[in-house]
């Protein structure tokens, strides 16, 4: 009887830890302190949380506390409302706590904003205590977060001194859900709003999505699709589209929907969506009042217009400012947004696709009503793994510009390639627009101060679904982590990020956290090497995005093709952007088209995006093109041995689950790693006729099968 007990125990155990490691807890584990010096310091130091909570906001921050720390420290930390000891953590607000009222930090408080927090170890009464203060009740919930990562990353909180403050004003996800529950571009499952159990089922996952975001400072969330479909804007859906916003809410995260252009004609019957028509107008401002019914405290809407056969105004010869502005006007009393993507371009145009956005919208700026934002992609052309900075970044000062970076990996492996985008994110932010001189860094832009704007904000294409793990491939989870924290503060490392991530999702181990963030910070560079190495873009399979194809040519669209970027003949490849070509460097600052423009400072990893090229091109290092290329595909691909090498290498550290999860990803990666480099040097020996160098792993098939082969079902689409 007693060895029953013993198995069945045992099998509920296995049950419940193999759903506990399935990755769901995402960075917000709260497992116990393993280094009991450090465990030690923490039971010492936070012995009960002093707080009051008169808000759903206060309550929700005192229950994170209570549950974070009392598993990290292996002890109940209970929530006390009178009576501060030695050890207490006082949180709170100058409104909702006395104490902290008292403490005449306000000043200091003044500085921190919003949304800011203070930390801070006092002696209060001959008592040592933990102070967490904010302005608001939200500003509180970002301080106890700092605190429990403090923990999770094992940093010492004896003496705190901490305040921080969001860089941005909008920090927002961008989901691409259908209201079929699929996701466009989506690798990890089905949409998490299950539409149709809403309003009435309301599940704990979207409290914990409400939680893992508003842990990295995420304050926005736009629901759906930017490919639109104006049932959204319904009374059949907009209860629905409550009952979640209600649920992030006390997380400090506001629900924002896109707006389809045509909902006039489609839902109100109207015979046009004409922006400047009167019962246009007063359409979208009675849907607007009614959303706030709904919604008291609705975000506003993100629009995809005129672009990839989505309805604008331009159907009605008006500009994307008035196209806005309607939207704004609708919304401006209720202090809701718009942002209104630059994402445009049409093949009817006998314009370079990369020049496209800038023209449209250049002549736009100071026509944008003050609560419009324009949303712009990091690079002109669409989420490469590598692109050059959008030339509008710095090209528009009276209008404050959003950026939109993608999470999800349409074009860098999808679900199953370990990717960490840190990297990528920071280059663009670092990168300088020129456009005021010298430091005129993108970051600059987006953040208002280059042009003195009072709302600022970045969107990030989220990667999440219904998969256990949330994000299908379990380091898909630090680029979510990674957005949230590079939206909050754009000075963070890639490093910092990436070691933070490791120790929260993982462990604190020396060995671990050293070797996966070798991983992490090297794998978006073998991604460009084994993808698109040397400044080449849009190479990838068509319509689905999945693998190699730069044989793609002869569609409908041209701008949809490969060949349209790299033009790849016997003689030269790559897209000639400079005067004697398209002279896109001329939307550049003249410091930023001279450098990539000049043969001589362009970077390698920029070459084939700005010049065309022989393949005998010398190299700074002395290679030819056609040698570096090979090489360079080479190198990316065989990096995957080491990728996994070091996987292994720390095996047994981490539950087995986890481990073996990323460890299944990584030799599909592998494989598919090798068939990027196959079939691309088979295309492109195809083009240039010229023999392998010395040590390039000849392609296993022939260029006819790569091309040949069909994918049936790939997700995302
Ligand atoms: O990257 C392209 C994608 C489309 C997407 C579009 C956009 C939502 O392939 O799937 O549509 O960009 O950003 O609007």
């Amino acid at each position: 009887m007693k060895k029953r007990l013993l198995i069945l125990t045992l099998l509920f155990w296995n049950a419940t830890s193999l759903l506990a490691e399935s990755g769901y807890r995402l960075w917000m584990r709260y497992d116990l302190v393993i280094n009991e010096e450090q465990r030690g310091e923490y039971i010492n130091l936070l012995k009960n949380i002093a707080m009051k909570t008169p808000s759903a906001s206060l309550r929700a921050a005192s229950q994170e506390l209570e549950q974070g720390l009392s598993g990290l420290l292996g002890r109940k930390i209970p929530v006390v409302v009178s009576g501060i000891t030695a050890g207490s953590i006082v949180a709170g607000t100058p409104l909702s706590s006395t104490i902290i009222k008292g403490l005449k930090l306000n000043i200091r408080l003044e500085t921190l904003g919003e949304e800011g927090y203070l930390l801070s170890s006092i002696v209060y009464q001959s008592k040592k205590v933990t102070v967490i203060a904010a302005n608001s009740d939200i500003g509180v919930m970002y301080g106890v977060f700092h605190l429990l990562r403090l923990i999770q990353t094992n940093q010492s909180v004896s003496d705190l001194n901490i305040t921080d403050q969001p860089r941005l004003k909008y920090r927002v996800l961008n989901h691409w859900d259908n209201l079929d529950r699929t996701v466009e571009r989506g690798y990890a499952g089905f949409s998490l709003w299950n539409w149709h159990t809403l309003p009435g089922y309301v599940q704990q996952r979207y409290v914990d999505y409400a939680r893992a975001n508003a842990s990295i400072g995420i304050n926005g969330t736009v629901l759906t699709n930017v490919n639109a479909n104006s049932l959204i804007l319904t009374d059949e859906y907009l209860p629905k589209v409550a009952a979640i916003a209600n649920v992030l809410r006390p997380y400090g995260i506001k629900v924002y929907l896109t707006a389809r252009f045509s909902s006039p004609i489609e839902l109100g019957k109207l015979k046009t969506a004409d922006p400047l028509n009167e019962e246009v107008k007063k359409w979208w401002k009675d849907k607007t009042d009614e959303i706030y019914t709904y919604i008291p405290d609705f975000g506003g809407f993100l629009v995809k217009a005129n672009s990839e056969g989505q309805p604008g105004p331009q159907s009605y010869g008006r500009s994307h400012a008035d196209g806005a502005n309607v939207l704004a006007d609708a919304l401006a009393p209720h202090k809701g947004i718009v942002m209104w993507r630059a994402f445009v371009y049409s093949n009817d145009k006998p314009e370079d696709r990369f020049k496209q956005a800038f023209n449209e919208f250049k002549p736009l700026d100071g026509q944008f009503r003050a609560n419009v934002m324009v949303q712009v992609k990091n690079g002109p052309i669409d989420f490469q793994p590598r692109e050059p900075f959008s030339p509008l970044f710095g090209a528009m000062p009276k209008t404050p510009l959003m950026m939109e970076f993608q999470i999800t990996q349409e074009y860098l492996g999808q679900g199953t390639h370990l990717v960490y985008q840190a990297p990528l994110y920071k280059e663009v932010l670092d990168a300088d627009t020129y456009t005021k001189g010298k430091g005129s860094t993108v970051a600059k832009v987006i953040d208002g101060s280059l042009d003195n704007h009072s709302i600022s904000g970045m969107a990030g294409v989220a990667n999440i679904g219904d998969d256990l793990n949330w994000t299908g491939h379990l380091f898909g989870q630090s680029n979510w982590y990674a957005f949230g924290r590079l939206a909050w503060n754009h000075e963070l490392s890639s490093i910092a990020i990436a070691d933070e991530w490791t120790r929260m999702t993982f462990t604190n181990d020396t060995r671990f956290v050293q070797t996966v963030k070798g991983i992490m910070m090297n794998s978006r560079e073998n991604l460009v090497n084994y993808m698109t190495p040397l400044g080449l873009h849009h190479i990838m399979g068509w319509d689905h995005h999945y693998g190699p194809g730069p044989w793609i040519k002869d569609k409908p669209r041209a701008d949809w093709t490969a060949f349209y970027y790299h033009k790849a003949d016997r003689t030269a490849i790559g897209f000639d952007r400079t005067a004697s070509g398209s002279n896109a460097l001329s939307q550049y600052a003249p410091e930023v088209s001279s450098f990539y423009g000049d043969l001589k400072t362009c970077p390698p990893e920029y070459l084939l995006w700005f010049h065309r090229l022989p393949w005998t091109y010398q190299l700074k290092d002395g290679k030819s093109l056609w040698e570096s290329l090979c090489q360079r595909y080479q190198f990316g691909a065989a990096s995957m041995e080491g990728v996994q090498k070091d996987w292994n290498s720390i095996a047994g550290i981490i539950d087995q689950e986890r481990f073996e999860q990323v460890k299944m990803l990584l030799a599909i990666q592998k494989e598919e790693v090798w068939w990027w480099h196959d079939a691309c040097l088979a295309y492109f020996q195809s083009r240039s006729e010229l023999p392998f160098p010395a040590r390039i792993t000849a392609p296993k098939k022939s260029l006819e099968f790569y091309e040949n082969q069909v994918f049936h079902f790939v997700p995302g689409i």
